[in-house]
């Protein structure tokens, strides 16, 4: 995976979301921060979703920043003409090809969608804007059609190609197969849209990128319909891995944190526990075994270096699973001086009592300097 673009949907499928509700001084706040993050593209909601829609819209396309702005809209020409007036640099068409939404949604057949695609993206880039054009619940969609579809518009000269897992049903394989495929078959960019119901959003991106193609949606923390899409901080973790010096080149990853706070106290949710990077706890270390080899180089048991983010790393040796060579590190860094068998014998003294309940790092401290005091006297 050599190059990527992120398409950056917080203020288009994020706010899809449950909880957000996003005014105008908030969505400048978020594509600003995202620009400076350093997002190539931001996607915005339809202009034909609401009046603020469309004036919100137009006021970010005037911020002048350096993300191409795009907007995103159904595949008909009420739509596209709203579009056009924005002031954006893209547009993302979509329609439903899937015999689910043919039937239970908008109605129409594949003869329809083509011709009406073709007359939308036309229109579109005559007036000189770009244009991506995707399906929806492409996974669901017969491949046969989605791929004649394809090519008809890859011919009409769109700038992307879009597959969308509308329902969060597909896994890696399927996904490598597909744009493998149409990899094959279309010379345009290629732009993927992962859901992640099934909790398959990051790695369906990255094996996307491995199959060919060029362009991610993301959204912070992952925010969107239902439980939402790929999260930005997620899958940048996992572009990074792939490979540090373009990733951090590409973005200032210590905005990470800033990011994602941001955005839980606008829509009022935690971050969770558990999460890429900015997760409470995912830089801390704990088992005595871990705790060691990383206090002797971080790299046995870390993939991400935390400091790369902005974030720090912690060892935490209140707990009955702790070592001694951990608890050295904090008598060292206590100042306290003791022999290692002293610090074995304190280790003891710190399992028993976190073997009743678990103790907080100024428990641990408090021991430490009581115990270094019974040795040496002294007002430690
Ligand atoms: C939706 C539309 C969409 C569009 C994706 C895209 C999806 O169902 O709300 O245009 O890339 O998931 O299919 O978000
Ligand atoms: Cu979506």
């Amino acid at each position: 995976v050599s190059n990527f673009n992120i398409i950056e949907s917080t203020l288009r499928e994020g706010e899809q979301f449950a909880n957000a509700f996003f005014n105008t001084e908030t969505k400048i706040k978020i594509a600003k921060t995202l620009d400076e993050f350093g997002v190539e593209y931001l996607e915005l909601t339809s202009p034909a979703a609401s009046e603020q829609s469309r004036q919100d819209l137009m006021a970010i396309t005037k911020l002048g920043l350096k993300a191409k702005i795009l907007t995103h809209t159904r595949c008909h020409m009420d739509d596209a003409k709203k579009a056009v007036e924005t002031g954006v640099n893209g547009i993302d068409v979509v329609i439903g090809t899937s015999s689910y939404l043919r039937t239970f949604s908008h109605g129409k057949d594949m003869d329809y969608i083509v011709k009406t695609a073709g007359e939308v993206i036309n229109f579109i880039k005559s007036k000189g804007i770009e244009v991506r054009f995707s399906s929806e619940d492409s996974f669901r969609s017969d491949l046969v059609d989605l791929l004649n579809l394809y090519k008809t518009v890859d011919k009409l000269g769109v700038n992307r190609v879009g597959i969308a897992d509308t329902v969060g049903c597909a896994n890696p394989r399927q996904v490598y197969e597909l744009v493998h495929t149409l990899r094959g078959v279309v010379s345009c960019d290629i732009e993927c849209h992962f859901h992640n119901d099934t909790g398959c959003a990051i790695a369906n991106a990255y094996t996307a990128l491995e199959a060919g193609a060029t362009h991610i949606d993301t959204s912070i923390l992952g925010i969107g319909e239902r439980n939402g899409i790929t999260p930005l901080g997620g899958f940048v973790a996992k572009m990074y891995v792939a490979d540090k010096r373009y990733v951090s080149s590409k973005y200032k990853l210590e905005m990470l944190r800033e990011i994602d706070n941001m955005i839980a106290e606008e829509v009022e949710i935690g971050i969770p526990f558990n999460n890429y990077i900015t997760g409470f706890c995912a830089f801390t270390h704990k088992a005595g075994i871990h705790a060691k080899a990383i206090l002797n180089n971080p790299s046995t048991y870390e993939i991400i270096r935390p400091e790369d983010f902005g974030m720090t790393r912690y060892v935490s040796i209140g707990h009955r699973l702790t070592g001694w060579n951990a608890v050295k590190d904090r008598v060292e860094q206590l100042d306290l001086v003791m022999t290692d068998d002293e610090i074995k014998a304190v280790t003891q003294k710190i399992k028993a009592l976190a073997d009743i309940k678990p103790l907080g790092i100024e428990e641990v401290d408090t021991l430490l300097r009581n115990y270094h005091r019974e040795l040496y006297g002294g007002s430690n």
